[in-house]
């Protein structure tokens, strides 16, 4: 039986979904998110050194990492399901946007939350000025320009086909779902037309419903 250890509002919530689509039985660990700091609970750290989330077990296996669990998860029980023909031209696109997700798109969404954060952090005074001209700085001379170009390319290749690797809904658009959320939560996504229509087809589908009735609800940090 796999367990996934599903920490509240986080990545691991497309695991279950895929584990939804696949059809895939699966047990859940749920795991609460500090309130202060919004950090991972030290009980992750005794299934993975990391301690963040997704991982799965899997009989003797952990696996953690989202891409590296959805190639597994696909490889394993997708029966062919969910993934291009490997070598097509779909089949590329696929793998871009699997990697893209988290190697691309990712960091600078987590540095928009941080530094977004710190501007708005309680600090002595004095102190305030100098901590928030910093962060002003570094998000809107580096991480705003980013995510602008991150989201344009989103729009314009959503803008091509419907799903991310082309005609067909593939696991990369499971993949893809956590940083367009972001994306739409933190830079503005959700008023690009090809992206809002990409989260409403999403949102609609069975598969994800069932996730979020299993896993809670999805609230982006903001
Ligand atoms: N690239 C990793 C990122 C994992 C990650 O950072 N997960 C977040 C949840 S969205 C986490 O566990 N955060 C809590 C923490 O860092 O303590 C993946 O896709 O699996």
């Amino acid at each position: 039986m796999i367990t996934v250890h599903h920490l509240e509002n986080s990545r691991s919530q497309r695991i279950l979904w895929l584990l939804e689509e696949l059809g895939v039985p699966y047990e859940i660990k749920h795991y609460k998110r500090d309130p202060k700091t919004s950090l991972a609970p030290p009980e992750l750290l005794k299934v993975h050194p990391l301690g963040k989330s997704p991982v799965i077990t899997d009989g003797d296996l952990t696996i953690a990492e989202s891409g590296a669990i959805i190639e597994y998860l696909i490889e394993r029980y997708g029966k062919g399901t969910l993934v291009p023909p490997r070598g097509s031209p779909e089949w590329l696109r696929y793998t871009y946007w699997l990697h893209f997700a988290e190697g691309t798109a990712m960091p600078p969404l987590v540095m928009k939350l941080v530094f977004t954060r710190i501007e708005h952090a309680p600090m002595p005074f004095f102190a305030r000025p100098i901590a928030r001209g910093i962060a002003q700085k570094v998000r809107r001379g580096m991480i705003d320009p980013n995510l602008e170009r991150i989201v344009k390319h989103m729009e314009e290749e959503l803008g091509k086909s419907a799903w991310f690797a082309g005609s067909e809904f593939t696991a990369a658009d499971v993949q893809m779902s956590f940083p367009v959320e972001a994306a739409a939560a933190r830079a503005g996504a959700a008023a690009m037309p090809h992206i809002k229509g990409f989260l409403e087809r999403i949102h609609a589908r069975p598969a994800y419903k069932r996730a979020l009735d299993k896993g809670g609800k999805l609230e982006i940090l903001r």
